[in-house]
């Protein structure tokens, strides 16, 4: 990598005014691996700017253009998968094999669906004597978090420049290295100057000024229910389009017909999968009485499994770790029984937590209600199918899940009891066309495929 040192605004590469600067630290040995611009207030705007000065342009270019210049980036991206994996093992510390087949591979994805999506989506309808135009917003800014470095920022701007609208980008100040290098994709692609911006930086800093800003026609955040609630009021007092991805507590529902090996096998690669640290990670595992023990003892096998710094990787910083730590001793102090792991450290070195499995968790538990961004499995038990709806639902959050039967029509039958916004049927694969996104304080809108395109979309009615 060339350009640690500067930001991509207007289609070149420049410092931040006043030359702040952020270390990066991989959190698998806590060595400094570079240095990157703080960006201000001056830079952001300097970005607004040229992003609206692109903004005419870019929106004006045919839908089959766009869709050439996402094809472009998207070979760009396959071209550099390695060095994305290698960026993001540095950055985030994730083993290199998860991070070439999900940090490189989920993005490569979803940027290839939106090259198809912009040449194929309807952006133009007729209803009875009306022609509907779907127009893009404007100039988005988009606030990215560091657990997947480059599927989140690729989940924002991909279908925001399928649109036709132009983009400033404040990636997480843990991971800017893989939005660095992604900039150079954009760039590499043809991209037009100003049509996509980059500004690292802090978040009550450059996020806040780009959260604030006039020029800013809707706000896309990832990130914590706090941080996600400030910007909703921003855009709320300023009356502009916002979308919030945020927390999870989701559940794993096992009925009792279901193959419980499996059920507890995926349930538990699922939580500790990119350390724990996945929104929409199964972090409650509801099993039926009769079942409970079983389920508890292949639950605590499974995790014993993950050997920290071999089979997964530590926590983003130290802070987070810490964070972790604390609720694994708030579990145990609240009465939940461990049963795998526990609040110590694992590794002298490096922001590991130990994979830790709880039994005889009850729903009211801070470990059940509260999101840990961490290794941490919550097994609870349920009476029948009304108290384990009851129990799922039991959260302010509904960002997914997943119900294991032993067909799938019961377990779609159970699906659609959940107030999440999606289910993983016995398992579930990874579709980049299926919507993402929350119920309740889980969010706002939606992610990934058409229903992703049409966050970055205003509709204008023409009446004949
Ligand atoms: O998030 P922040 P943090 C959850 C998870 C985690 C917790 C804290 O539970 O433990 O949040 O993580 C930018 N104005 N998730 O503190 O601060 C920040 O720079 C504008 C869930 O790292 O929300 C970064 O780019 N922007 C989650 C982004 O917000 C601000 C992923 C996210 O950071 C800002 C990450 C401000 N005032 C954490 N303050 C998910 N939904 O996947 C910070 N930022």
């Amino acid at each position: 990598m060339k350009q640690h040192d500067a930001m991509y605004i207007d289609g070149s590469w420049r410092p931040a005014e006043g030359g702040g600067t952020i270390e990066v630290v991989n959190p698998a040995d806590g060595q400094v691996i570079a240095t990157v611009p703080a960006g201000s207030a001056a830079d952001v705007d300097a970005a607004v700017r040229a992003a609206r000065a692109a903004l005419p342009g870019w929106a004006a270019t045919p839908p089959q253009e766009r869709a050439a210049r996402l094809a472009a980036l998207r070979d760009q991206l396959v071209a550099r998968a390695d060095e994305i994996a290698a960026t993001v093992t540095a950055e985030l510390g994730a083993p290199l094999a998860f991070s070439k087949a999900v940090h490189a591979g989920a993005p490569i994805a979803v940027c290839g669906s939106y090259a198809e999506l912009a040449g194929t989506y309807a952006f133009e309808e007729k209803i009875g004597n009306s022609t509907v135009l779907h127009e893009p917003v404007g100039v988005v800014g988009a606030i990215t978090p560091w657990n997947y470095p480059l599927h989140q920022v690729v989940a924002k701007v991909a279908p925001a420049l399928a649109a036709g609208c132009t983009i400033v980008l404040k990636p997480a100040e843990d991971t800017p290295l893989v939005a660095q290098l992604f900039a150079e994709c954009v760039d590499a692609a043809g991209i037009p100057a100003g049509v996509f911006n980059l500004v690292t930086g802090l978040g009550p800093v450059a996020g806040q000024a780009l959260a604030e800003h006039d020029g800013i026609d809707l706000v896309s955040f990832t990130g914590s229910t706090a941080v996600g609630r400030k910007i909703g009021a921003l855009a709320g007092a300023a009356v502009k389009r916002v979308a919030l991805e945020l927390g999870g507590k989701s559940a794993n529902v096992i009925l009792p017909s279901a193959d419980l090996a499996k059920a507890v096998g995926v349930g538990v690669a699922n939580v500790m999968a990119n350390s724990g640290q996945t929104c929409s990670a199964w972090t409650r595992m509801l099993v039926h009485r009769d079942r409970y023990d079983e389920a508890v003892e292949l639950a605590a096998a499974a995790a014993a499994e993950y050997v920290p710094g071999e089979k997964i990787g530590p926590l983003v910083n130290a802070g987070q770790q810490a964070r972790v730590r604390g609720y694994i001793e708030r579990g145990v102090a609240e009465g939940a029984r461990l049963v795998a792991g526990g609040p110590e450290a694992p590794l002298e070195v490096g922001c590991y937590v130990r994979p830790t499995v709880f039994a005889d968790v009850t729903p009211e538990m801070t470990i059940a209600q509260e999101e840990i961004f961490g290794p941490v499995l919550s097994v609870l038990c349920y009476e029948d199918e009304d108290d384990a709806a009851r129990i799922a639902n039991g959260t302010v959050y509904g960002l997914a899940g997943a119900v294991w039967a032993g067909d799938e029509a019961e377990a779609v039958a159970f699906a659609r009891r959940l107030e999440t916004g999606q289910v993983d049927i016995n398992g579930g694969r990874f579709n980049p066309l299926a919507p993402f996104g929350g119920y309740k304080q889980s969010g706002v809108g939606r992610e990934l495929g058409r229903h992703g395109l049409a966050e970055y979309l205003q509709t204008k009615s023409l009446q004949f």
